[in-house]
């Protein structure tokens, strides 16, 4: 192809935004934030319930599909914060059973009717399951913790945008 149009079809995909000249990313970096998590535990299907849903009489007795558990969830069952971050959990356990939150490398007991703050701060980007250990909980009591890369992200906008017609910040 002679040079002119090499150059000339540069030029057509620069205009059209299918390529671009080669330097440095612009891409923003990301900025590690505090994230406010909410986690409470709820009751799904429990023995109290056998008085509302007659059938369960049959699932939580001997040899029923749910002898010996009792199927609890965390809400929200998925978290997703970014490699980084400080996760300020706060526990709600509205029930007057016990239940626990384990990562890999933390644990947190959820005493009945309790709520509970603690700090974690993920290692690395993955993708880590929690869970409720009690086992007459597992294994339906679970959910998962997404630690996202940094690169996956980029940075989120500084401040708010203005919403048209507002006053201005002070005015
Ligand atoms: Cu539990």
């Amino acid at each position: 192809m002679p040079r002119s149009m090499r150059v000339a079809l540069a030029a057509a995909l620069l205009a059209l935004g299918c390529a671009r000249p080669p330097g440095p990313s612009t891409a923003p970096a990301y900025h590690p934030r505090t994230r406010f998590v909410t986690v409470t535990t709820v009751a799904l299907m429990v023995r109290e319930d056998a008085g509302v849903l007659p059938f369960l009489r049959k699932d939580f007795a001997k040899g029923g599909v749910l002898d010996g558990k009792e199927v609890y969830g965390f809400e929200p069952a998925t978290i997703t914060v970014v490699a980084g971050d400080t996760i300020r959990f706060h526990f709600v356990n509205p029930e007057d059973d016990e239940h626990n939150f384990v990562l890999p490398d933390f644990f947190v007991k959820l005493p009945g009717q309790t709520a509970v703050d603690t700090t974690y701060v993920p290692q690395g980007p993955g993708v880590y399951d929690f869970a409720c250990a009690i086992p007459a909980h597992l294994p339906m009591m679970h959910g998962q913790l997404v630690v996202l890369a940094p690169a996956a992200v980029g940075a989120a906008p500084a401040a708010p945008r203005p919403v048209a017609g507002a006053a201005p910040p002070g005015g």
